[in-house]
């Protein structure tokens, strides 16, 4: 949460900030707010290679630092590669009067670099930014993580995933997919989680990658898809109608005899097909030869549905996506969570909801994490919601008791405009 920091004595006595900008003006600004908010002591310089110099003669490094972006001598830019190069890892902020994209080009610069940076902000500065700031420097020092881990996660050894399948220690956990305008759920989607004696709940951006290098991904897809439709028809018996939607990867896609597969598994469990959802990420649509398009193809014939899943994020071509069958637009969380706060985020969101409804397609958020989110896609007239704002993935007996506290809520997620539904 940014809100509320009180403007006023965060900043401990002994601290020093460094403001690196060319303009007397923005400096003096900077100061005079870092001052009211007890920061002791206030070095400028006047652009890159003056800050290098200054951090190499302090005794005690600044806790802080101010980047401008244009700055002659040394930019901005540079000065964030030399200090990477150095192995500097002092908190900062990106501050520029400059169009949001540049930014956020910065950012992601800098983010890439492993840079310990603290957002990009635009002028005029303001004293909560500045307080904010200082306050998550403290977060730095204690040494909690300021930014999401870039890289990969330590795979699992081959051996141990396998042994788990054996041991049906990989469980499918069920997120609810529901209707944004009145927030009943839909459908639920299915994800992967190893429940580990030792190492806990495994999440599946540590084992998926391995189940799919050393031929194993199959056997998962299979045990998980068993799973979680033997999962379904129990909740039907209890009354609980809804769709499933499982995530294939492009090698499941490959398999011979798949569209018959996964129809005995639904008939097996007295499910109709038009219950299952079948999520392929956009990134994978690239790479389909003319035997993968026919098997989407025959799944959609059998009356399955397809989704194309983290939508935004997979560089596809609107020709290659014309190509297969879709019936759902999976919007990514990126473009989802914060497009309320920024304008790209925004318009990016809602021609993608424009382009999904022009196509008779649902459209799904994921990573709906707050209530502004979830109205602005009411606004937006996307079709589903998912996100920690309605429920994290949970395991299957956990669901008929979130379904009740869940039923609670409903009123203050009903569109205001909508009708009343019967639940
Ligand atoms: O919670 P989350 O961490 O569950 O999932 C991370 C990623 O792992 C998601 O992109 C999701 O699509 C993928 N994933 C989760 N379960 C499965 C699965 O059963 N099969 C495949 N192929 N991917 C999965
Ligand atoms: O298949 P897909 O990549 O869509 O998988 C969904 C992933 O997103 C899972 O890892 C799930 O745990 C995660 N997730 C679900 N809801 C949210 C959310 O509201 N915020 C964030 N950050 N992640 C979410
Ligand atoms: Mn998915």
């Amino acid at each position: 949460m940014d809100t509320g920091n009180p403007p006023e004595a965060v900043a401990d006595r002994h601290e020093a900030v460094l403001v690196v900008d060319d303009s007397v003006v923005q400096r003096e600004h900077a100061g005079a707010l870092f001052r009211s908010l007890g920061v002791a002591q206030i070095h400028e310089a006047q652009h890159g290679l003056q800050a290098l110099q200054l951090l190499a003669e302090l005794p005690v490094p600044p806790c802080l630092m101010v980047i401008d972006l244009e700055m002659p001598e040394m930019d901005g830019i540079e000065l964030i590669q030399q200090l990477s190069r150095r192995g500097i890892r002092i908190p900062f902020l990106v501050a520029s009067s400059r169009e949001g994209a540049l930014v956020r080009a910065v950012e992601s610069m800098a983010t890439t670099l492993g840079m310990p940076l603290l957002g990009g902000v635009a002028k005029p500065l303001t004293a909560e930014l500045l307080a904010s700031a200082l306050q998550r420097c403290h977060a730095v020092e204690t040494g909690e993580p300021l930014l999401p881990a870039t890289g990969l996660p330590m795979p699992i050894a081959p051996e141990r995933l396998e042994a788990a399948l054996a041991q049906g220690l990989v469980l499918p956990y069920y997120q609810p997919k529901v209707d944004i305008r009145t927030g009943l759920v839909r459908g639920v989607e299915v994800l992967a989680r190893w429940t580990d004696p030792v190492l806990g709940v495994v999440p599946p951006d540590r084992f998926i990658a391995t189940a799919e290098k050393h031929g194993l991904i199959l056997r998962l897809t299979q045990s998980i898809a068993d799973q979680a439709m033997g999962q379904l028809a129990s909740w039907m018996s209890h009354g609980l109608a809804m769709s499933m939607a499982l995530n294939l990867s492009p090698l499941v896609l490959q398999t011979p005899g798949l569209v018959e597969g996964i129809s005995a598994l639904l008939a097996r469990h007295g499910l109709a097909p038009g219950q299952l959802v079948l999520e392929i990420t956009e990134g994978s649509v690239v790479s389909y030869d003319a035997q993968t398009m026919g098997v989407l193809g025959r799944l959609r014939m059998r009356g399955m549905g397809l989704s194309i899943d983290d939508y935004g994020t997979g560089f596809s071509s609107m020709q290659q996506l014309a190509r297969i069958p879709f019936t759902e637009l999976k919007i990514d969380r990126s473009f989802v969570h914060k497009a309320h706060q920024q304008a790209h985020l925004r318009v990016i969101l809602q021609s993608a909801l424009e382009m999904a409804g022009r196509l008779g397609l649902v459209s799904v958020a994921e990573g709906v994490e707050t209530l502004a989110d979830w109205r602005l896609l009411q606004q937006f007239g996307c079709t589903l919601g998912q996100g920690y704002l309605i429920a994290r993935p949970m395991a299957g007996e956990a669901l008929p008791r979130w379904l009740k506290s869940h039923e609670a809520r409903l009123p203050s997620l009903r569109m205001p405009t909508a009708e009343s539904e019967t639940s």
